[in-house]
């Protein structure tokens, strides 16, 4: 079918590094090529590379289940997740790429008192502040999913769900790529295949660029945007962070007719699942209970996250999976990301994002050009600091991530 495409140039382009930048952006993941698109677009600051390891969205860009909302508890987090789902919602137009943001609707199953009433508040909280998320019986969440189960005598019967209608799931890929073309078009440089092994400062402690397995390149600024890394490229500026990285695995099955028409999660028997546009059942686990840079993962991880699967749709017990991976995540004590100035001058960091950083793609991107170009966090970001760890002012979004971690 592909015979007649002949001729297709490169999206992006893939130039030799400049000797400097004004800013280098660390990370060719979607939340460090947005932050580069929108430093060009809405800042005008176009000497701008970005460094990628591998290739572009090859971390957890590509790796992750797509799961898009914005039903967070604290005022912090959902300023974020929502300025990031409006994004969402006219990316395809804004870069002319389509990543297939599709509004399917974010349910999450309550399955006892205490669900109930964490949900309850979390819909309150989330109406309050002119969010979307409402409380459905069983049998409306069955209508919802029909290949749900809500018999009473399940091993883990429902009691209810929470229902996002304006979450749903986006192409991964697509976001990344929409990313580059649209930054690569206004001039940034998107070098792959090129790992950040220090970070150089002068004698005053202000960064002056990178050594990398391409040699030096300078910078005035540097943005870290490397997920699971983050504290790997911090540690190379002499700044601890209080990261932890661990895996996080996911699979798909065989691919199957059209037949699961939103995304479910749940948070108590632990699993999520949706159908992607191939067919494929996407479902992801809890992390891994250890730290590791390994994007391998236990076996018994997954075994227990289709045990879950089995249990809440038994329609699925012979459905076979085809593929599983793992990718590292960047998970903070109290759930929330960070994004900000840190002590060195001239670097900014946008990490911790976790289990749940890809629905916060386009919104933290957008913050995260705002953070470099002006030197001070948008409004919308301002609470997300480094320096909460310290003054003990968190965001405990536990509940809200919904992934056992
Ligand atoms: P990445 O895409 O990982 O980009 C960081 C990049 O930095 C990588 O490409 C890496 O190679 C590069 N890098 C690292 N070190 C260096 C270096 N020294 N030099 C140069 N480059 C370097 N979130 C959701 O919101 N919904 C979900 O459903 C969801 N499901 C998930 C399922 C799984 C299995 C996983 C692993 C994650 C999931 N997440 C989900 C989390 C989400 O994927 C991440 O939070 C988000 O994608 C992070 O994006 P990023 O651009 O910051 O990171
Ligand atoms: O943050 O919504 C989320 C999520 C779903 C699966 C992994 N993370």
């Amino acid at each position: 079918a592909l015979r007649g495409h002949k001729g297709w140039g490169p999206q992006w382009a893939s130039p030799e590094p400049r000797k400097d930048y004004d800013v280098i952006i660390i990370g060719g993941g979607g939340h460090g090529l947005g932050a580069a698109y929108y430093l060009a677009k809405e800042h005008g600051i176009t000497n701008v590379a970005v460094l990628e390891k591998g290739w572009i969205g090859g971390g957890n860009t590509g790796r992750n289940t797509t799961i898009i909302r914005s039903n967070y508890l604290y005022e912090e987090s959902m300023d974020i997740y929502e300025h990031s789902l409006k994004l969402w919602e006219n990316l395809s137009q804004d870069l002319n790429y389509n990543v297939m943001y599709s509004p399917r609707g974010v349910m999450m199953l309550s399955h006892n008192i205490h669900d109930q009433q964490s949900f309850k508040r979390h819909i309150n909280a989330n109406r309050l502040y002119g969010i979307d998320n409402e409380w459905l019986t069983p049998e409306q969440a069955k209508a919802y999913c029909p290949p749900l189960d809500i018999a009473k005598n399940a091993r883990y019967p429902i009691n209810g769900a929470a229902l996002q209608r304006r979450g749903g799931t986006a192409r991964h890929d697509a976001v990344a790529w929409g990313y580059a073309r649209g930054a690569s078009d206004r001039g940034v440089h998107i070098i792959q295949n090129c790992e950040v092994t220090g970070i150089r400062r002068d004698e005053t402690g202000k960064v002056t660029g990178v050594d990398t397995n391409r040699g030096f390149i300078g910078a005035k600024k540097i943005g870290v945007s490397a997920a699971g890394h983050s504290s790997v490229l911090m540690e190379m500026a002499d700044v601890r962070v209080p990261l932890q990285s661990q895996p996080l695995q996911a699979l798909v099955s065989e691919p199957l007719k059209p037949m699961f028409p939103c995304v479910v999660m749940s948070n108590s028997v632990h699993a999520y699942i949706s159908q992607s546009d191939k067919g494929e059942l996407v479902i992801g686990a809890g992390t891994d209970q250890y730290n590791s840079y390994s994007q391998t993962g236990g076996l018994q991880i997954i075994t227990h996250t289709l045990d879950a699967i089995c249990e809440l749709f038994p329609m699925f017990r012979r459905v076979k999976m085809m593929r599983q991976w793992g990718g590292i995540v960047d998970v903070t004590q109290d759930r929330s990301p960070i994004q900000g100035i840190t002590p060195v001058p001239g670097l900014f960091l946008n990490a911790g994002w976790g289990t749940g950083g890809f629905k916060a793609t386009p919104g933290s991107a957008n913050l995260f050009a705002h953070l470099i170009a002006r030197g001070e966090p948008h409004r919308l970001a301002a609470g997300l600091t480094l320096d909460r760890f310290r003054t003990g002012r968190l965001i405990d979004e536990a509940a809200a991530a919904a992934v056992a971690h």
